[in-house]
């Protein structure tokens, strides 16, 4: 079983406190504020790495939690910050963070990208002496980390797809063409999940894909090929192949449509991509009809194959001149290994962060009578990083709530020194000294 979707619960770590702490020496009678600052909490990190196949481990792990950073200490010693938390994810991984709408893709061995940063460490008393505050005696709590949940996605790296019904033949093709080993079996649904092999051409290699068999309605969902046309949407070349002599009698051109009406119903664009056409089990059939037959399907193809090749995985005839076609068919620099827009607008970052934003505001509206809220990450982050039942914490706040306009702004909704106000569902009774302005 290929496990191809996964979702994961990602926590970055809380910051380290800020402590308070005043230094204390045998000759010194009233050391000055010395409390460390607290260290960040860890990130949570994404690295792709190519020993994973799949995201099978994904699904029996659900939740990452970034540990705390150190708290600040006395004598000015800061407390540690944390290491990253960093999780693995097999190449080819489409990481989806839905609530920011941010997406990353993941593709080359080492890659990473933070999903998740750590809070910063709170400052320490020191951090709060100022002319007329010689001791303070509060410090700031750190901030939790970033959270949220993520979708993985797992789209196969490779640079051609073998397509075609069951019992086509894809996967003896496979093994002839490649070192992959997949299974090869008398009967239909051999494959039940995609196998990737090698391909080495002319120093060049390529990666090729054995889709398991799609038969007719597996663009809706019918059979198993349908849940695997996502691997194949980032290959360059798709490659057809169609038994020369098939077991059930059924006609070659029908099983041809059947398997082209589904690869465009399924959406992705399948259909735009190059098409090298295989006529496999050559060897059941006399080498005349078999030469026929490729001179009729390239008539009726025209344009639309880069090639119809005559192949026997029996025999190995036509696999030098299939390798060829399929190396010649993916564009060097567009082989696997550079990872690839994907085709709607949104550009994809392999390193985009989500930060909280410097433009962000803060909002204040009236509750009822003497009874105010204001919302907003800004004054939200100071409330949390302050302990307000400490009374120089509260006064510190009050002071950053001046400064970032919010006592302005609650003057002008009607507030009075001493009413109520909500931020955060922490209700504080507010009494600014220095009045309203
Ligand atoms: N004589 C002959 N038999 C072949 C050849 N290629 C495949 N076969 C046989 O055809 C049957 C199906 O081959 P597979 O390679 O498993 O076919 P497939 O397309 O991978 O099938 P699914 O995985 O079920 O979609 C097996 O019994 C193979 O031995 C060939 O070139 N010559
Ligand atoms: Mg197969």
């Amino acid at each position: 079983m290929l496990y191809d979707r996964a979702k994961i619960f990602v926590q970055a770590g809380t910051g380290g406190d800020g402590v308070v702490s005043f230094r204390r020496e045998a000759h010194v009678p009233k050391g000055g504020p010395d409390g460390g600052d607290g260290g960040r909490g860890a990130d949570v990190v994404l690295v792709c790495d190519p020993s994973l196949r799949d995201l099978q481990e994904h699904r029996r792990r659900v939740h990452h939690k970034g540990s705390r950073g150190g708290n600040g200490e006395g004598g000015n010693r800061h407390g540690a910050s944390a290491q990253p938390l960093v999780v693995a994810v097999p190449p080819g991984t489409v990481v989806e963070d839905a609530e920011r709408g941010t997406r990353y893709d993941l593709t080359l061995a080492e890659q990473r990208v933070t999903v998740a940063e750590g809070g910063s460490g709170g400052h320490g008393n020191r951090r709060f002496t100022t002319a007329t505050r010689q001791a303070p005696r509060f410090a700031e709590r750190g901030l939790p980390g970033e959270e949220g949940w993520l979708e993985l996605r797992l789209k196969l790296l490779a640079d051609a797809g073998l397509v075609g019904l069951p019992n086509a033949g894809k996967s003896s093709l496979l093994a002839r063409l490649t070192r992959a080993h997949p299974k090869v079996g008398d009967y239909p649904f051999t494959t039940l999940e995609p196998v990737l092999g090698t391909l080495d051409v002319d120093e060049r290699q390529v990666v090729v894909a054995d889709i398991p068999g799609l038969i007719e309605g597996a663009g809706e969902g019918a059979g198993l090929g349908h849940e695997f046309l996502a691997h194949v949407e980032r290959t360059r070349l798709l490659v057809h192949v169609l038994d020369l002599a098939p077991l059930d009698g059924s006609d070659p051109q029908a099983n041809h449509a059947t398997v082209e009406a589904e690869l465009e119903d399924y959406g992705a664009g399948l259909e735009r991509l190059p098409r090298v056409v295989c006529l496999s089990k050559a060897d059941l059939v006399p080498a005349e009809r078999a030469a026929a037959a490729a001179r009729a399907w390239r008539e009726r193809l025209g344009e639309r194959a880069l090639a119809v090749v005559v192949t026997s995985a029996a025999t190995g005839l036509g696999m030098d001149e299939l390798g060829r076609v399929i190396v010649r068919g993916v564009p060097l620099e567009q082989a696997v290994l550079a990872p690839e827009q994907d085709d709607d607008d949104a550009p994809l970052a392999e390193h985009r962060l989500y930060r909280p934003g410097a433009d962000e505001n803060f909002r204040v509206e009236r509750t009822g009578p003497g009874a105010f809220r204001v919302s907003g990450a800004p004054v939200e982050r100071l409330l949390g990083r302050h302990d307000i039942g400490n009374d120089e914490a509260l006064r510190h706040v009050e002071a950053r709530l001046r400064a970032m306009g919010v006592i302005r702004a609650l003057g002008a909704e009607g507030f009075e020194p001493g009413d109520d106000v909500e931020i955060d569902g922490i209700v504080f009774e507010l009494d600014p000294g220095a009045g309203l302005a």
